[in-house]
């Protein structure tokens, strides 16, 4: 079945290897930063002079310099939403967003059927092709190469959320999984999918989880703590710590806690699900765990450090070190920004309520605000919020299931009032985003409050 898009994947790689040297282009976030470390590695590793740039978005202002450069250029994790502009230039794609048009050095899984959004990461369609970069060719031709990538490959689509739908990593990426399994490169456990199994103390796990968010527990550390005191385990501990046994007890008393509570059988079965374990990195450090791992990358990316990100990646213990504090750093940022909005408070509208930072939390972290934010407060209306930036004012919107089950679109929503106003914006229908000018807030607003309505009532 998959047998073609590993076909495409081998006449890529044969271009590619024609090279002597090669630009590697790709996105700012943690599938593109494993993207691009995967296309790198593996060009170095076939010989072929390798340099790479990061970018936001793939616009004219980008395509110009990179056509500037004059090379070969390997796009990952981007570039088929923009592959009209691309002409006149030789190059290699490995995406997973909509393709506008197929083209025969693009590889993107949506061509072959499957759902890009889940079945394949930027990462892991990047590293098809970088397993047939062989320099040199031999009877053995048959096996893939730089298969130690794999990892890099799961990560990315952890990064991406790819598992978050069934809990587990699917379609290709399953397939991907499996490889990476049976050469003993990941490990798969079932296991709670909270965030910090192997770097935060148990408490500070259970009282920073919101996916699902428990009533008493996400965000009540004094509730953890007695939770914990009754269960007779120690809070300060990490999970990785604890014996099977404690295991046990904290879930069973969490899923406890949600049946008390009326929640969906379905929201308590994300509790548990698969956890994928990198087994070549050192246990109780973000690497070893791939959720861990994608957040690390994603802190580089957010304050504009994306080039330590990959260093992390090519598995530079000094760039581990910075990717640490900058997490360490980015933890600190939330916090105040949580209190900022607790300050400020949230204001509704009829089908909308907002939030402006003005210049108090960045635009890079507005967005994860909103969305925890959102988990504590009025949960019928999605929350959009405002932060100044260089190029304006950036919007940022987060809805949740209930909403989307109602009609609701926020990629569309955001984009045509962005666009009425002057600005820009798109993403995807549960978290979306735009810049818009200065001074064109309450317009915005006023916009999306109506394109909103509009949505939930068809969706009635
Ligand atoms: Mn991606």
């Amino acid at each position: 079945m998959f047998e073609q898009i590993y076909d495409k994947a081998n006449k890529i790689a044969k271009e590619i290897l024609k090279q002597k040297e090669v630009l590697v282009v790709t996105h700012i976030d943690a599938d593109g930063i494993t993207s691009g470390a995967i296309a790198y590695e593996s060009l170095k590793r076939a010989e072929i002079d390798v340099e790479i740039e990061f970018v936001k978005q793939l616009g004219d202002d980008e395509v110009e310099k990179i056509k500037d450069r004059n090379k070969f250029t390997w796009f990952t994790d981007l570039g088929s939403g923009q592959i009209d502009k691309l002409k006149d230039l030789s190059f290699a794609i490995t995406d997973h967003h909509v393709p506008i048009s197929t083209h025969k050095m693009q590889l993107n899984p949506n061509d072959f059927g499957l759902d890009g959004t889940i079945e394949l990461s930027g990462a892991g369609t990047t590293f098809l092709v970088a397993s047939r970069l062989k320099k040199r060719r031999s009877i053995f031709d048959f096996f893939d190469t730089n298969l130690d990538l794999l990892k890099l490959a799961i990560v990315g689509a952890v990064g991406d959320l790819q598992d978050s739908v069934y809990c587990k990593l699917v379609g290709l990426n399953r397939k991907l999984l499996e490889k990476a399994v049976r050469n003993r490169i990941v490990e798969v456990v079932k296991d709670l999918r909270f965030f910090g199994k192997q770097t935060r103390p148990i408490v500070k796990m259970l009282e920073y989880n919101n996916d699902p968010v428990i009533p008493g527990i996400s965000g009540e550390e004094n509730n953890c703590l007695n939770l914990l005191k009754l269960l007779n385990i120690d809070p300060w501990k990490r999970w990785i710590e604890t014996s099977f046994e404690e295991k046990r007890k904290i879930i069973s008393e969490l899923v406890k806690i949600c049946i008390n509570y009326g929640m969906h059988p379905e929201k308590i079965y994300r509790l548990v699900g698969e956890c994928y374990i990198l087994l070549d990195e050192v246990e109780g450090t973000e690497k070893r765990d791939a959720m861990e791992f994608s957040t690390l990358l994603n802190a580089t990316a957010r304050y504009g450090q994306e080039e330590v990100g990959l260093r992390v990646c090519l598995g530079e213990d000094e760039a581990f070190r910075k990717a640490r504090n900058l997490l360490q750093n980015h933890r600190k940022v939330l916090s105040s920004g949580l209190k900022l909005v607790e300050e400020i408070g949230v204001e509704e509208l009829e089908n909308i309520q907002f939030f402006h930072a003005e210049d108090e939390i960045p635009d890079t972290v507005v967005g994860i605000v909103a969305g925890i934010v959102l988990n504590k407060i009025n949960q019928e209306k999605p929350i959009v919020a405002f932060a100044r930036s260089d190029k304006g004012v950036k919007v940022s919107a987060r809805a949740n299931k209930k909403l989307l089950d109602l009609g609701l679109n926020l990629a569309e929503a955001i984009k045509i009032a962005a666009e009425k106003v002057g600005g820009s914006g798109g993403g995807h229908k549960i978290a979306a985003g735009a810049t818009i000018p200065e001074g064109k807030e309450e317009a915005f607003l006023i916009i999306l409050n109506e394109i909103i309505a509009e949505q939930l009532k068809v969706g009635k």
